[in-house]
């Protein structure tokens, strides 16, 4: 299992009430990733994280890190705080779209494997806000653009039911792919963040397979959360079962990419946090490999679910 980390949640975070931990600069992230055993895969913020690229690589190379994934923020900047890709104004959709191509251009620059974007400024908070014909035919404009650029850098879209609008344009696994689809290029895919699938009401292995079924590329990032709101806590802290199931499916597909930890340590220590996280999810992981996968997918075909329900109870929660 590949291991990844998204370095921003190792410096300070906020949130409309509390900061927590404290402040660290891309260097110090990265010395404290390097400090947990299962992490080496990199995403980073651009423009925000990155730097100077050869500096940059210099400090991946020397803790011994590998990118997992550049992600380009195109929310922070006051132009975005009210949306990017998919505004009336084009002027702010080019900017939007410019840094997307900038993050490939460092993405390409370091040998990172790809781009993602979550654009959750995009979308709207009051009902007669906006129009969303013209929302949707802007974002499939603007991402279609950002993605025949360099497309040899692929461009992946993170879906989100709401945080920072009350609803996102690109709110669900389907809404993501019904963007792509639209769009119609190869060299994209689809972000899968466990948290924001549980919360958006779906299931994170079942939009696995979709996407994986689309024939776009998909990319995971592990959390977990109560499935009311984005909590970004550590793996399994409250759906061990469909995170067990994601992982089943993952395997099935032999997905190849990192298992990129897009969770919060909140108010526990940074390090210590992590290193449980991945240990769990290491242990699952393996749990999983040991599995009669084969058994079960029979079982279903034949629609054996009681038979499922016990190999379940045995062998996967081991009661
Ligand atoms: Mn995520």
């Amino acid at each position: 299992m590949k291991q990844g980390i998204i370095i921003a949640f190792l410096g300070q975070s906020q949130d409309r009430f509390s900061s927590y931990q404290s402040p660290a600069n891309t260097f110090e992230k990265l010395k404290l990733a390097a400090q947990v055993e299962s992490f080496k895969g990199i995403e980073m913020i651009y423009p925000y994280e990155t730097g100077e690229s050869m500096e940059t690589m210099e400090w991946m190379g020397s803790l011994g890190l590998e990118f997992a994934a550049i992600n380009v923020n195109i929310k922070k900047e006051e132009i975005f705080v009210p949306g990017a890709l998919s505004r009336p104004s084009k002027e702010i959709r080019d900017q939007a779209v410019s840094y997307i191509k900038q993050a490939k251009d460092f993405a390409e620059t370091v040998g990172a494997p790809l781009v993602t974007c979550c654009p959750l400024s995009d979308g709207y908070d009051h009902l007669f806000q906006v129009n969303y014909s013209d929302a949707w035919k802007n974002t499939v404009e603007t991402f279609g653009e950002a993605a025949d650029y360099k497309p040899h850098i692929p461009l992946y879209v993170e879906p989100k039911f709401n945080e920072t609008r009350v609803h996102c344009t690109i709110d669900t696994t389907a809404a993501a792919l019904l963007l792509l689809k639209d769009i119609g290029n190869p060299a994209t895919g689809v972000t899968l963040d466990f948290g924001h699938s549980m919360y958006a009401g779906e299931n994170p292995a079942r939009s696995l397979m979709q996407i994986a079924d689309s024939g776009f590329g998909y990319y995971i990032h592990i959390n977990d959360n109560d499935a009311r709101h984005d909590w970004d806590l550590s793996s399994g802290s409250r759906h061990f079962l469909h995170f067990a199931e994601m992982l089943f499916y993952a395997k099935e597909l032999g997905y190849d990419k990192h298992f990129t930890t897009d969770a919060s340590p909140r108010i526990f220590d940074r390090v210590g946090y992590f290193q449980k996280h991945t240990e769990f999810a290491n242990a699952l992981w393996e749990l999983i490999e040991r599995l009669d996968r084969q058994a079960f997918l029979d079982l279903m075909a034949q629609e054996k679910s009681l038979e499922l329900m016990e190999m379940v109870k045995t062998e996967i929660y081991r009661l």
